[in-house]
């Protein structure tokens, strides 16, 4: 929001929104109730962007509601000579209250948000606003989605300025009206990152938990973040630079793992799908090294250049830039691609200049870094080869090494069917005999798989029981994975619940991850929960329960008095019966379904999981892995 009490546009009521809320947040379960503190925290960034605020508080209520707070200039609190009534009052109920934006801000909203107040009120069930300005404290308070119970009303004076806004989201429109502890830390620390003039208090009333967000350093911080637990192979590189209006921020560091991860942001919104800053960027990363790889010769006259892909392999790097409202363009409807070719040219110009004399004042990281390129240049060519091998065995070799291990279903139905990959010999020998075979698959692994992070993609690719699993799924790999062709619904990793069984699971949604994104994404992943107990009453035989915890199994000794219990300490204990009515049943069994939102996150999870700091890795776990049950 940038506008000033005369400025206001559009006006509309709040109707539209509420009948459909799709249409303006997205959706209306976990992410679109968080996009709600998403709408109001990006103004209050947009105050710290312009240079007005330097704190935000958010904290979440005992009673599950949530304040945004920041100590920028204030709302203004005039009278809107359209509407008659304050602009805080037509902010939060007139929809399309945009304003005319300082043609020379580095205003957060780039023209799209704006509507944003008014969105959240209108799926609120309550909203209060306190506005500090000229001396005096205003409020004003709305109900039941945007009506106004008490206008804006000067109710004291205040010594300081800024805006508070709190509001409790509408039950009957959300699925869910809880704020997630971690989704808001997560997305308040990356902020934090981007503006290192920024501190955000984040408190939870709920659990009596207050945390301090700040970055001294910024992007170099993120990046540091990100590649916690990872081996770097090179120093952090971070340069910035302002060209023609546009800053240009940027922080690059080399890892010894086979991924590329390259985060954007224009004016502090994360561009999914980058565009104009990260094309400049890859443009200049590509020209330096190449060209430097020429002058020391490591490439010959005769060779040919590097791709960019392997120049990319390992690479974290986080380009931020900021620009001028009036240079603001975005590529197609999503406003996630940025498209604005004066960003192209500074930040590729920037990065030219500071990569080409890097490389020159580092060179042993420098040939490091180019021994790591030529690598996966040949791991590249190599898995290639295995592709073309994989097609054109088909139907020989192939199919006798698949009829050895899986075990197919009758129906052909994608949608009704399921693969288990199952730990084990024995427990695969019960989960054949215990499945529904119309519409269960079961495909047995053998020991550990291969850790796909360290792995080449050659390793990967030849590794057996990869490949197995590769030609069961049925839709390729990697760059030409194409899930139209996956011949499972459901995609089901069923371990023991012991630590090889959660490290085969941590192997296996690494690999999903690495090479079948998009099944992940799409929610074809999932984990199998087998209980830890079977309760049996003693004096009948064929009264018995399942339990999946400690509680549950106290609640279930109360209840027959007299008992025994069975531990189980692997799938392999259990019976072919056992096991399908515990564990694969679709009617009683446990699923969880893996599901990841955010670049960023997964990177940092698949990372932390996969690095060889295993401490890191189990603090991570413990503290950040969050599946959700399937209903
Ligand atoms: C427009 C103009 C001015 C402040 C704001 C918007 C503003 C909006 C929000 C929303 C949350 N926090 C905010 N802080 C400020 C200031 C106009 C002026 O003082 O000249």
């Amino acid at each position: 929001m940038s506008y000033k009490d005369s400025d206001i546009k559009v006006l509309k009521g709040l109707e539209p929104v509420r009948k459909r809320p799709g249409m303006y947040i997205g959706s209306t379960d976990i992410r679109g109730l968080h996009h709600l503190v998403w709408e109001i925290f990006d103004n209050s960034v947009d105050e710290v962007l312009a240079g007005y605020a330097k704190l935000i508080s958010i904290s979440i209520r005992k009673d599950g509601s949530i304040t945004i707070e920041d100590d920028g200039r204030g709302i203004p609190v005039g009278i809107n000579s359209t509407t008659k009534k304050s602009t805080v009052d037509t902010v939060f109920t007139s929809l399309h209250a945009g304003g005319k934006f300082d043609e020379n801000a580095y205003g957060v909203s780039g023209g799209l948000h704006g509507v944003g107040a008014s969105v959240v009120n209108a799926l609120s069930e309550w909203v209060e606003v306190e506005v500090y300005r000229d001396g005096s404290t205003y409020q004003s308070k709305y109900k039941n989605g945007g009506n106004i119970v008490q206008p804006l009303t000067k109710i004291g004076t205040s010594l300081k300025t800024g805006t508070k806004i709190t509001f409790f989201p509408d039950k009957t429109i959300f699925s869910t009206i809880e704020f997630n502890k971690s989704i808001i830390q997560e997305r308040v620390k990356e902020t934090t990152y981007l503006l290192p003039n920024l501190t955000i208090k984040f408190t939870d009333e709920r659990d009596n938990t207050n945390e301090i967000f700040h970055s001294k350093e910024g992007l170099k911080e993120f990046v540091e973040y990100i590649n916690e637990g990872k081996n770097a192979l090179s120093s952090i590189i971070s340069y910035s630079a302002k060209i023609d209006d546009i800053f240009v921020d940027v922080s690059l560091q080399y890892t010894n793992t086979s991924h590329e991860t390259i985060i954007s942001f224009a004016n502090s919104v994360k561009t999914i799908e980058g565009g104009s800053h990260e094309l400049g960027f890859k443009l200049a990363l590509t020209e330096s090294i190449n060209e430097y790889a020429r002058k020391i010769k490591f490439l010959k006259d005769k060779d040919s250049n590097f791709d960019g892909s392997d120049i990319r392999e390992g690479l974290t790097a986080i380009i931020s830039v900021k620009i001028p409202e009036r240079m603001i363009a975005y590529e197609g409807q999503t406003k996630n691609k940025l498209f604005t070719q004066e960003a192209l040219s500074a930040t590729k110009k920037v990065t030219k200049s500071k990569l080409t004399f890097w490389l020159e004042e580092n060179k042993k990281q420098a040939s490091e870094i180019i021994d790591k390129i030529k690598r996966a240049r040949d791991a590249r060519i190599a898995a290639k080869t295995v592709r073309e091998e994989i097609k054109k065995i088909k139907g020989t070799k192939q199919e006798r090494v698949l009829s050895g291990k899986l075990t197919p279903c009758q129906s052909k139905n994608v949608s009704e069917s399921e693969i288990f990959i199952v730990e084990g010999d024995s427990a695969g020998g019960s989960a054949k005999l215990g499945r529904d075979r119309k519409t269960q698959a079961i495909l047995p692994l053998k020991g550990k798989v291969l850790n796909v992070e360290k792995a080449s993609l050659k390793e990967i690719l030849s590794n057996e029981e990869i490949s197995v699993l590769i030609s069961c799924l049925g839709a390729s790999v990697g760059s030409e994975f194409d899930i139209s062709k996956l011949k499972y619904g459901k995609i089901i990793i069923m371990t023991d619940a012991d630590t090889d069984g959660s490290h085969i699971q941590i192997l296996l949604l690494t690999f999903f991850y690495r090479f079948m994104k998009q099944a992940i994404e799409m929610g074809k992943v999932y984990i199998a929960l087998p209980p830890l107990y079977k309760i049996s009453k003693k004096s009948s035989t064929s009264t018995f329960k399942y339990a999946w915890d400690e509680i549950e199994l106290e609640e279930y000794k109360k209840e027959f008095v007299s008992y025994d219990i069975q531990r189980y300490k692997g799938l392999g204990e259990m019976s072919a019966e056992q096991l399908w009515e515990s564990t694969m049943d679709p009617k009683t069994r446990k699923l969880i379904k893996v599901n990841i939102n955010d670049l960023a996150i997964a990177e940092k999870r698949v990372s932390v999981l996969m690095g060889d700091d295993t401490k890191v890795r189990k603090e991570w776990i413990n503290e950040n892995i969050k599946f959700e049950l399937e209903e």
